[in-house]
């Protein structure tokens, strides 16, 4: 089977939407740190679909990890398949905007000639929860992590994005070239505020003069991002083979839905979005909450607990009726009423989100989404818990999906097997769990001290502490689905 690229496109069947721009004509605008799944499935998507109109805002997509990407998709030009899944079957689609890929371990210098080019104008970024070196629980940058401690040793080297950031930022500041946009796109609360402040550190560490450009020159808009995209497998290639017949090494699974909600602030300009279905507003914190608290607070609610309970795949977990009734009770009555969102109909965005946990024609692992629990919780549920109990309100279905991260991090599932936890944390969390012999007072009282995920406040907070541990003696004692259906029941 020939491979997807530039001169293979003509074979695609009819049906296969393909772009309708004149690819060697797209130049260069966006450099995008974290050239991942969910890019390739969103923002992406978004520029692909403007390129015909504004072909200056091509994208060079940079693995700042491991090369396979690029080694996936140079072969076929940086062409890929978006393949768009729900119960009615699967919709394949070309994806055009990413013209090239550079692997920034390999080629360190060719990326920061690039992200200081005039041509760039912003620097887009997808590179997890954890891809910012900071202190979950402030939003600070955590100066004593070793990748950031190399960068500030070794700045023309850097191996961080806030390290290659600073140091663009200062080639462009010396050559006279004004700054690019700084366009965060992962699940972080305010996430522009919070890649600004990281990003204003990061320089004035290596400079006064240079801490003082960030914070008067460079814009950092925040974004809400949304598009579920499972970690694709060798069935879906193969799926998506047969269905474009051409062979593409990297084809990427998703939903029909998405949604993208900018700030409106690029002073050195930025594609048309809304015409291609982005929403443009002045502050986008209320949205991103919203999604974090509702979308995100529950995933990993699902995540853990489904996981524990012996589900392999969210839309399994969605099978049971208790599950989906827990975690239509979690939205509706614990965190709904923690947000402020007047014109927004969250009782359809809460209807619309089961429907899309239940999507049978996406394979989403629950341990894909239980990963790197440590950096996810604070934003997800433990803010909500904060502001509920500030207001002297429940949160025992919160609370059950924070108990069920701490079961899970012990590393030992129901069935006594190993469970393979990914956390940057996960060596802390293994020999807190180890130490408190699986015990759940000693075990949470043991997770609890860790002030990246807790802060000071929730340690002391007896409800909380009360709530979290209840839960987590009946998930030893019970099990997961049994627990579940208790709380349910009982409410
Ligand atoms: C998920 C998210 O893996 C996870 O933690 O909760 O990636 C989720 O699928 C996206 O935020 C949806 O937009």
């Amino acid at each position: 089977m020939p491979r997807l690229s530039q001169s293979t496109l003509r074979l695609l069947p009819a049906g296969i939407d393909q772009p309708h721009y004149d690819r060697s004509g797209v130049t260069p605008g966006i450099v995008h740190l974290g050239i991942g799944a969910f890019h390739r499935a969103h923002m992406a998507v978004y520029v692909d679909r403007l390129l015909a109109a504004a072909p200056d805002w091509g994208i060079v997509g940079v693995s700042l990890r491991r090369p396979d990407t690029k080694v996936a998709l140079t072969p076929q030009d940086g062409y890929y398949t978006v393949a768009v899944r729900d119960a009615s079957g699967t919709q394949c689609g070309i994806i055009g905007s990413i013209i090239a890929i550079v692997d920034a371990n390999a080629e360190r210098g060719r990326l920061l000639r690039l992200m200081a080019a005039p041509a760039i104008r912003i620097v887009s970024l997808t590179v997890t929860e954890k891809g910012y070196c900071h202190d979950p629980a402030t939003g600070q940058l955590d100066e004593h992590h070793p990748d950031i401690v190399h960068d500030l040793a070794h700045p023309d080297d850097p191996v961080t994005a806030p390290g290659l950031i600073v140091a663009a930022l200062e080639r462009r500041l010396a050559q006279g070239t004004a700054p690019f946009t700084v366009l965060s796109c992962d699940n972080l609360p305010n996430n522009g505020a919070t890649a600004a402040r990281i990003v204003a550190r990061f320089a004035e560490l290596r400079s006064a003069e240079l801490g003082t450009h960030v914070r008067q020159h460079v814009a950092f808009p925040s974004t809400m991002v949304d598009r579920i995209v499972p970690a694709t497998t060798d069935a879906d290639r193969q799926l998506v083979d047969d269905l474009i017949g051409l062979e593409d090494a990297w084809p990427i699974m998703t939903e029909p839905f998405t949604q993208w909600v900018i700030e409106d602030r690029f002073p050195a300009g930025r594609p048309p979005f809304e015409t291609v279905g982005a929403q443009l507003v002045e502050d986008v914190g209320p949205f991103e909450k919203m999604k974090l608290r509702l979308l995100n607070g529950s995933h990993s609610t699902l995540a853990y607990l489904g996981y524990l309970a012996g589900h392999e795949y969210v839309s399994e977990v969605m099978q049971s009726p208790d599950f989906v009734r827990l975690i239509h009770d979690l939205i509706t009555l614990e965190a709904m009423p923690t947000l402020d969102m007047p014109g927004v109909d969250l009782g359809h965005y809460r209807d619309e989100l089961l429907a899309r946990f239940s999507n049978p024609a996406l394979k989403h692992r629950t341990w894909q989404i239980a990963m790197d629990g440590s950096q996810k919780l604070p934003q997800r549920l433990l803010g909500t818990i904060r502001d509920r109990l500030a207001a002297g309100q429940p949160i025992d279905r919160l609370a059950l999906g924070v108990a069920a991260w701490m079961r899970y991090v012990t590393g030992i599932d129901e069935q006594g097997a190993a469970i393979e936890v990914r956390d940057p944390l996960a060596g802390r969390l293994r020999a807190i769990a180890d130490s408190a012999h699986r015990e759940p007072i000693r075990l949470a009282v043991g997770l609890l001290t860790i002030g990246e995920i807790f802060g000071r406040d929730l340690p002391q907070n007896e409800v909380f502490r009360e709530a979290v541990t209840g839960h987590l003696r009946s998930l030893f004692d019970h099990g997961s689905a049994a627990t579940v259906a208790a709380l349910v029941r009982s409410s």
